[in-house]
């Protein structure tokens, strides 16, 4: 398609056209799916998930307990998303772009023998097996919101422990100032992984301060169970107060840098996804409001009450801190 803008009596072409044409071609494909996953065909969606939901139901996973947790915000603060829900409707787009695909096609997901490769700026670094992993601190309950950027969110009870344990145990360098994790990206058990939808290994950040804060957690299990496929097995990061997409599923790599690194969704559209990706209710994304959010499975499913979001998602007491003299609109 070619689109001219005119100028001065010139015609120029539109950025479109000097972009190489496989970015510009999978950044097409991105801004139909979101446009359609803010708009119209998250009903389809909703509706598709209904017979998966109807046999969703914990008790079919081993068993993962933690004790509850002390850690300040991790504690029920409103109703817990059935399971149900929490299980068949969500992202992971190495599966599909439906809300829907993840619970459908995760089944593929090989979640052992896995490792996690800790590399970069640490004194430890090496490869860490998912047992060793699991043991590797005492495991807690942690009822958080997650809050979806295209405006949906739930309550889940997560069994983890604080990533900064474990960061403690790799011994970062002075100079590592942001954690890296780049997600399991096999094209044989995950059928998207040969799309352009995005760049894989879906690819996240944190700076050090964020990733060490005790909030952040390093996740195995779900509703006192072992995480299901769908939801990020078998280890995945949950960053409470940031909008969904920052919290990566199935990593095997964590690494120490000194620079910003680049994140999927960012390098996929940086006008919309910053670094940060703090949930703001005070910043629009560019193609819909962050004002309000829709609480899933909330009595009529999709279109359950919308509520006002909160800033940080709830969690500025706890947070704010990290962001003190930032300009949130410019760093968002
Ligand atoms: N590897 C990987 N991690 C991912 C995603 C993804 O596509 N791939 N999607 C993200 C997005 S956009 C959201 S909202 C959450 C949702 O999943 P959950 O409901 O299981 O937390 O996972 C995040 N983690
Ligand atoms: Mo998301």
């Amino acid at each position: 398609m070619l689109i001219h803008r005119r100028d001065n009596g010139f015609l120029h072409p539109v950025s479109s056209e000097i972009t190489p044409r496989s970015a510009y071609e999978g950044r097409r494909d991105m801004l139909k799916l979101l446009a359609t996953g803010a708009a119209g065909t998250a009903l389809a969606s909703w509706a598709s998930r209904d017979a998966l939901a109807q046999t969703a139901a914990p008790g079919k996973l081993p068993p993962l307990k933690g004790a509850k947790s002390s850690v300040p915000g991790a504690q029920a603060m409103d109703k817990v998303t059935d399971y149900k829900d929490a299980t068949t409707y969500n992202n992971f787009y190495e599966f599909g772009t439906d809300k829907a695909d993840p619970a459908r096609n995760a089944g593929t997901l090989k979640t052992r023998p896995w490792t996690v490769e800790v590399e970069g700026l640490v004194k430890k670094p090496g490869k860490y097996g998912i047992e060793d992993l699991l043991k590797l601190s005492a495991q807690e309950e942690r009822i958080y919101r997650l809050r979806c950027v295209e405006g949906w969110s739930m309550v889940i009870p997560w069994v983890g422990y604080s990533l900064a344990e474990l960061i403690k145990k790799v011994e970062p360098e002075g100079n590592a100032k942001y954690v890296e994790f780049l997600t399991l990206a096999d094209p044989k058990t995950m059928p998207f992984v040969g799309s352009r939808v995005l760049d894989w290994p879906y690819a996240e950040g944190l700076r050090m301060d964020e990733a060490m804060h005790p909030l952040t957690l390093l996740s195995f299990g779900m509703y006192g169970e072992v995480l299901p496929n769908q939801n990020g097995a078998p280890v995945r990061i949950v960053v409470p107060w940031k909008y969904g997409f920052k919290s990566g599923k199935s990593i095997v790599k964590i690494r120490f840098v000194e620079k910003e690194p680049g994140t999927a969704w960012n390098k996929a559209a940086a006008n919309e996804y910053g670094f940060y990706s703090n949930v703001n209710p005070n910043v629009d994304h560019p193609r819909w409001s962050q004002a309000t959010e829709r609480r899933i499975g909330d009595g009529g499913g999709l279109f359950a009450k919308r509520t006002k979001t909160q800033m940080f998602n709830g969690y500025e007491a706890q947070v704010g801190q990290l962001y003190a003299g930032m300009d949130l609109k410019k760093l968002f």
